[in-house]
């Protein structure tokens, strides 16, 4: 749910900001608007009151969007940092402590418990990375300078509003990423509205400080987006030379026997074999890994509708089943980065003079700047990328 705004619809060159003190006095008559909008929602205007008392505008959230990546991530950069092996110990450690929770959910939704803590672990670290940022802050700041989409943070701050109101969260916790995103689950607050649930038994829904409300929720969202109890999200396979590129896509399903017809085999040796259908997804085109993708796939995708989002999750879930992940090699001669890797590449930045803040393995500005400086030196295109090549110039 964090990624609610496109990078391309973040280039906001030109970008004009009213200075501190009249921006204040601009907040101000917009807090008022959005007071009787909230009216018109049902929210009190005391509750309204209580919630938005001394909030100012967090203008450096309007810094984070100028401050996107221009280029594209390359999926495989993106999965290594989000499935690393980290993370996997993580997960069998959280699935372990929480397995109460994890087996109540899944018998009450019929959604595997795998596929619920790849969720959690992709959308929030297991809980370690919910955000600090106070929501009602951030999205009034979006609702009354976002460059776009001001009506939808507006109802987002609407949707928050009754959250607090209706009591089921401390609004002192309700903080969240710079979007509005909050909570293990990371449910953008109308989300919570219609999906959110109660998994501990205490009456109130708190995704922020109830694992239990949490991963129940989060089953909850798979089952409404048609998660299937039983059926397999898909698996890695390998298609055969002749493959229409054509034929693939998440939407394109076909019965299993017809692909095996055409000589696509699982990965792992197995037959191909199954009564549902399923579509073949290559998320870096023929000569990259492909896999095989059922509905439930689907219900993964709609949490944040990116396909390698997607992929993420169900890879996250089957390393902790204790299947292997990815077989085939990404198509790259320069190979992704872990987080471990990345913490790594900023401690060399750091010990030859740059300054990149604490070696996080989160790749910000800084660190894009301080890389672009080493691929300059060695050849590559300056890109700001963390990869192997520029890891290895630094070791040298
Ligand atoms: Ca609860």
């Amino acid at each position: 749910m964090k990624h609610v705004l496109a990078p391309t619809l973040l280039a906001l060159a030109g970008l004009c900001l009213a200075t501190p003190a009249s921006a204040q006095a601009d907040f101000g008559s917009c807090l008022a608007s959005l007071r009787s909008q909230a009216a018109a929602k049902g929210v009190s205007g005391q509750a309204f009151d209580v919630a938005t008392r001394g909030v100012t505008p967090d203008l450096t959230i309007l810094d984070l969007m100028n401050n996107q990546p221009e280029f594209k991530t390359a999926i495989w950069d993106y999965l290594s940092a989000l499935v690393d092996e980290e993370r996997v110990q993580d997960g069998r450690n959280a699935m372990r402590q929480w397995g109460q929770a994890l087996a109540a959910a899944e018998a009450r939704f019929g959604v595997d418990r795998h596929a619920i803590a790849g969720v959690w672990g992709v959308e929030s670290n297991f809980g370690k990375d919910i955000g600090g940022r106070p929501l009602v802050q951030s999205l009034s700041t979006l609702a009354c300078y976002g460059p776009r989409r001001r009506e939808y943070f507006t109802g987002e701050l609407m949707a928050t509003l009754k959250i607090v109101q209706d009591g089921d969260i401390n609004p002192a916790n309700l903080r969240g990423s710079w979007a509005g995103a909050f909570g293990h689950t990371q449910f953008m607050p109308s989300t919570f509205q219609r999906l959110a649930v109660d998994g501990d038994g205490d009456g109130r829904r708190d995704i922020m400080a109830s694992v239990p409300d949490a991963v129940h929720s989060t089953a909850n969202f798979l089952k409404k987006a048609g998660w299937v109890n039983g059926l397999p999200w898909g698996y890695e396979v390998r298609l055969p030379a002749s493959f229409n590129a054509g034929l693939a896509g998440r939407k394109n399903k076909k019965p299993l026997g017809t692909w095996a017809a055409m000589g696509v085999t699982r990965v792992d040796g197995r037959p191909l074999s199954g009564s549902y259908a399923a579509g073949i997804i290559i998320p870096a085109g023929v000569n990259g890994p492909a896999f095989l993708v059922t509905k439930n796939f689907d219900a993964v995708y709609s949490y944040n509708a990116a396909e390698s989002y997607g992929l993420a999750i169900a890879i996250l879930g089957d390393r902790l089943k204790g299947l292997p992940g990815i077989q085939t090699a990404w198509p790259t001669d320069d190979p992704p980065l872990s987080r471990a890797q990345r913490r790594e590449l900023q401690q060399l930045l750091t010990a030859r003079g740059y300054d990149v803040g604490e070696p996080d393995g989160k790749i910000g500005a800084k660190t894009r700047e301080a890389i672009k400086d080493v691929e300059r030196r060695i050849g590559l295109e300056p890109r700001g990328r963390p990869g192997g090549k520029v890891l290895e110039a630094l070791r040298g």
